[in-house]
């Protein structure tokens, strides 16, 4: 073969994928190997010889020279993104530190003073988490992205000829039994996020009382490996999913819809179909993703603060991110080198403001 053609990509992309994530269901994705400092922070990186003293002009004399922290969690376009964070940071002269954290939990770190900032707050899976530390006043709702973020059960497009009226939810529990395992029983599986993720999908199940039963994937590497599994016969497979990500130019599929999300619909019992539970809707449809940094950010870091203000991550950066380490097989880390190195004047933007 001379040149693989777009569809043949894909496909070759699917059989790497499958053979990347067949061994190690239930492990951590590969990507969370990622170092515990930037790879080449000793090749060209001023601040390697000084670490204790920000070397770049743009970081201001107010500013701390403490390392700043920013946390990892699970899924590929937030490990890309940290370091792509970090990377800018370095080159505006501060130093970063990488901390493994969970993606809920995290919220509640930075009051502890932690860490310093979460550049992906997606407010379907954090938005509760993220808001309540807000409303004590230890995290700042700092920024939001351009991006607009969807997190939802989904499906591959197969299974529609096999369920009939979906993407409705009804028709989603109609179907229930399509999806049953033997883990499962009668009860359809879906297959949800690791458990740090969302809260919300066991609640949902009961607030809308659906034959269905939670099953949380150990990793986000698991959720791919079952869908590409399912997909090569045609298995009936519900899944978590989102978007943003690298799934949307891989598979073709849909989310369900269920009832539409208000904010009362977590908090309220009175609210919707079921008036004795909470979480009888969907996640956002049309959610958030905004930067959150701890509250004595920006008295600390003051110039950094307001090159975070500036960072704006879109949708199609968000994709093109995941698809580099789920596509493409890239560390983390290499794709964020990459990302640097194709977006220069865009950050240098951000860094000059
Ligand atoms: C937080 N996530 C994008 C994995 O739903």
């Amino acid at each position: 073969m001379i040149k693989a053609r777009p569809m043949v990509a894909a496909l070759v992309a699917i059989a790497l994928l499958a053979s990347a994530c067949g061994d190690d269901e239930g492990d951590e994705p590969a990507a969370t190997d990622a170092p515990a400092a930037a790879p080449d922070a000793d090749a060209e990186d001023a601040t390697a010889e000084a670490p204790a003293e920000p070397a770049d002009e743009a970081a201001a004399a107010a500013d701390s020279s403490d390392p700043i922290r920013i946390p990892l969690h699970n899924w590929s376009s937030q490990l890309v993104g940290a370091e792509v964070v970090g990377g800018i940071l370095e080159e505006a002269g501060f130093s970063v530190e990488y901390v493994p954290s969970d993606s809920q939990v995290v919220y509640q770190s930075m009051c502890d003073g932690d860490i310093e900032l979460v550049h992906e707050v997606w407010e379907g899976a954090f938005g509760v988490a993220f808001q309540e530390q807000v409303d004590k006043g230890c995290v700042l709702d700092w920024a939001t992205h351009n991006a607009v973020t969807r997190e939802e059960w989904w499906y591959p497009i197969y299974v529609e000829e096999q369920c009939p009226g979906l993407p409705d939810w009804e028709a989603l529990n109609a179907c229930a039994h399509l999806f049953a395992t033997a883990e499962t029983g009668d009860k359809g599986r879906f297959l949800g996020g690791p458990v740090d993720w969302l809260k919300g999908d066991e609640e949902r199940v009961e607030g809308l009382g659906m034959n269905f039963e939670v099953i949380n994937a150990g990793s986000a590497a698991t959720l791919w490996a079952e869908l590409d599994a399912a997909s090569a016969d045609n298995t009936p497979i519900v899944l978590f999913n989102w978007t943003p990500n690298f799934v949307e130019a891989v598979y073709e599929g849909r989310f369900i819809e269920f009832p539409t999300f208000e904010d009362a619909c977590r908090t309220d019992p009175a609210w919707g179909i079921n008036s004795e539970l909470t979480h009888d809707c969907g996640n956002p449809a049309d959610g958030y993703l905004k930067t959150g940094v701890g509250e004595h950010f920006p008295e600390k870091w003051p110039t950094a603060a307001a090159i975070m203000q500036r960072m704006d991550f879109t949708n199609p950066m968000l994709a093109a991110m995941a698809a580099a380490v789920d596509v493409d097989g890239k560390e983390a880390s290499e794709a964020a080198q990459e990302w640097l190195a194709a977006n220069e004047d865009l950050w240098r933007g951000w860094i000059a403001g």
